[in-house]
């Protein structure tokens, strides 16, 4: 087996990369990585330098792969199964990729921002950038929710990279901006996410550590 995933199993961007690997059956080894021992952080950071997860590392190529939407690309191109995670197609290509800068961007990473505040010390809370963030995933919702009046999955028809970059983004974003009330598209393709086999294998390993999520206050 020659890949091996630098992850935590609460992590929603390593979530992503492990519903691509999910989906095509492709053998790695999962190594989890805590960011609070100072040895296995080391052992990340001597592997990407920024320090995140996951990363990606192919013995076979000797290749060391960071950022989940490359990994995924680079699952797609030198191990690719049944499911295409980026179509051949450019335009449909292009479209998988915009939707998944879409849900990375505008809503996992200020999810992420709200998140991280309830883990700062209460002297060093950021109101101001939890309530943009709040602003920003609002108007990222309304989009999304539009899109998802027509469609089954992210960009149309066929699960992709997109769908990976959706499933984490709405999963944890509904717990800290609910939307299922005001975003019924929305919240209805959450659902098909979370009972797509890959994301419900991801769900169901995560469960045991759901109780390290930090919860508001
Ligand atoms: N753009 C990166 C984001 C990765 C990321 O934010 N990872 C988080 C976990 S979900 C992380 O490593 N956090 C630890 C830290 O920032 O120290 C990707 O797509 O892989």
């Amino acid at each position: 087996m020659s890949l091996t995933l630098y992850m935590h199993p609460l992590s929603s961007y390593c979530h992503k990369t492990l519903i691509a690997l999910y989906e095509n059956a492709t053998p790695f080894t999962a190594v989890s990585v805590n960011l609070g021992d100072p040895d296995e952080r080391a052992m990340l950071l001597k592997l990407w330098d920024v320090g995140k997860f996951p990363v990606l590392q192919d013995d076979a190529r000797g290749e060391v792969v960071p950022e989940s939407s490359i990994i995924i690309d680079y699952l797609d191109q030198h191990y690719p199964g049944a499911t295409r995670l980026i179509p051949d197609n450019g335009d449909a290509a292009r479209a998988v990729r915009f939707a998944d800068r879409f849900y990375d961007l505008h809503i996992h990473n200020h999810m992420q921002k709200v998140v991280g505040n309830r883990l700062r010390p209460a002297d060093a809370k950021d109101p101001h950038g939890v309530e943009d963030a709040k602003i920003r995933m609002r108007a990222a919702y309304d989009i999304a929710e539009r899109d998802m009046t027509s469609r089954r999955w992210a960009t149309g028809d066929d699960f992709s990279m997109a769908d990976c970059a959706a499933a984490p983004a709405l999963f944890y974003a509904a717990k800290v901006l609910p939307y299922a009330d005001s975003h019924p598209h929305l919240a209805a393709y959450l659902e098909r996410l979370k009972a797509r086999p890959s994301y419900a294998r991801v769900l169901k390993e995560a469960e045991p550590y759901f109780h390290m999520f930090p919860q508001e206050g």
